[in-house]
């Protein structure tokens, strides 16, 4: 099903042409409302009279988060006070938090987003869903609870921290649908398994899980553990939350909801923009937002864009998985490495629990990378050749893929600690020294 056929099965020169009138209208209230923009278009000698049609973006600046930490709390804001309705903050490690200010007008687009994305996972109003995204300063927990609710679904605001609770109502209520990050699904699953139950004793049909890299064999861990589908929503707050792109039944890639944001891969070096099926850095122009809107904003996140008609109907650009982030690439002895390098080998291989950790380090000059890793309780032996045997099993498949060494080391089931939100993957003991 699709929520709103008029804007996702637009023809490529409707989209363009709409596309083009907003990012003019856009530009006019960055120009006149936001000193930030105004600036910087005066110096590249620029009116918004100069941006006419979708192309012309390629003239407009670029935004980065160190602008908006600049320019904390609401430098950015285009909106005044009195019409900003919620705001909401993502946490940064350092630094000032990010703030993002919502007019009532971004929260409709924000719902409409959300529902779009629903929708495309087969959501109606008889379904019943239970958000465990962190409701508060986080957008995964309201965004995802205004999107069901907008469908018509019936909600369960189940949040972080209540896992037996919300086992149990999941059964209880029988829930069909599970909105959280991918490792509390799995989190979810094994907590399930503990308590002696089965996904046949819970009715969960669908998944909408995102807010962290996932990868093709997590997916197929969770959808045969928790008996459900399993479709990839991503978002981030600085753009508007959760729903910014949405998977359809085919999973081949995420819808953009292009008509309220619109996407460009760059090198993020040259800042080139790359054509379509080339991975680089994710950038998004807010066409409709009027609370804190963004030209060009520059996610950090590696992905690549598809084009053309989607078989599920849908006309709107896809956008691949995200691979990483530009800032979570790892330099590890000259060598590039990405977290979901090593969670792809892990997943692949039966003998461990879709848990591990990454410690880079630097030793006598030298980086060293650890890969901490749980083998599952039917792999665990109490002879030491056959331990060293799947030690070295997984070293060998971690070089050939990242052309380092790993130091493997094997966990006990359980003895990494499982995150609620977002995991952390990695620690980088270099950047502590
Ligand atoms: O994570 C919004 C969200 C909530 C999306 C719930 C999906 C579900 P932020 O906290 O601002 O917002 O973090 C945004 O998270 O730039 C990506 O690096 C990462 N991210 C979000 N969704 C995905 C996804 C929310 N589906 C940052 N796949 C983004 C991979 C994702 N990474």
């Amino acid at each position: 099903m699709i929520w709103n056929k008029n804007k996702e099965c637009m023809s490529r020169d409707e989209m363009s042409d709409l596309q083009g009138k907003r990012l003019h209208k856009l530009v006019e209230l960055v120009y006149h409302n936001v000193p930030f923009y105004r600036e910087k278009m005066q110096a590249l000698d620029m009116t918004p009279d100069d941006i006419r049609t979708i192309e012309d973006i390629r003239k407009l600046p670029f935004t980065t988060k160190q602008d908006l930490r600049d320019n904390y709390p609401t430098g950015l804001q285009a909106a005044s006070q009195s019409e900003i309705v919620r705001f909401h903050a993502s946490s940064g490690t350092t630094g000032n938090p990010t703030v993002v200010g919502y007019t009532r007008r971004d929260l409709e687009i924000w719902s409409e987003s959300a529902a779009r994305a629903f929708t495309a996972y087969g959501v109606t109003r008889d379904d019943i869903f239970s958000v465990g995204y962190g409701y508060g300063l986080f957008t995964g927990g309201l965004g995802a609870h205004y999107g069901v609710e907008y469908v018509g679904a019936t909600v369960v605001p189940t949040s972080t921290g209540n896992t037996e609770k919300h086992l149990r109502l999941l059964k209880d209520l029988k829930i069909t649908g599970l909105a959280c990050t991918p490792s509390y699904a799995l989190y979810l699953a094994e907590a399930m398994e503990k308590h002696g139950m089965t996904k046949d004793d819970i009715s969960l049909k669908i998944g909408a899980f995102g807010a962290e890299p996932w990868t093709e064999n997590m997916r197929q861990e969770i959808e045969s553990r928790l008996g459900l589908q399993a479709y990839n929503i991503y978002g981030l707050s600085e753009i508007i939350g959760p729903g910014v792109s949405y998977e359809c039944e085919c999973k081949n890639g995420s819808h953009i909801s292009e008509d309220h944001f619109y996407p460009e891969i760059i090198d993020p070096d040259t800042l080139e923009p790359l054509p379509y099926g080339t991975t680089g850095e994710l950038v998004f122009t807010t066409l409709t937002k009027t609370g804190m809107p963004l030209l060009r904003y520059r996610t950090r996140d590696l992905s690549s864009l598809i084009s053309g008609q989607c078989e599920c109907g849908r006309t709107n650009v896809r956008m691949t998985r995200i691979i990483g982030r530009c800032d979570d690439m790892l330099i590890i002895r000259g060598i590039n490495v990405f977290p979901s390098q090593v969670e792809s080998v892990i997943l692949d291989m039966p003998e461990f629990e879709p848990v591990y950790l990454m410690v880079v380090d630097r030793v006598n000059l030298l980086d060293t990378l650890e890969v901490q890793v749980e083998v599952r309780r039917d792999y665990f032996s109490d002879e030491l050749g056959t331990m060293l045997q799947l030690k070295k099993k997984l070293a060998d498949k971690l070089k050939s893929i990242l052309s380092i060494s790993a130091n493997v080391r094997l966990m006990e089931p359980g003895s990494i600690s499982r995150s609620e939100g977002k995991s952390v993957r990695v620690i980088d003991k270099r950047k502590l020294k």
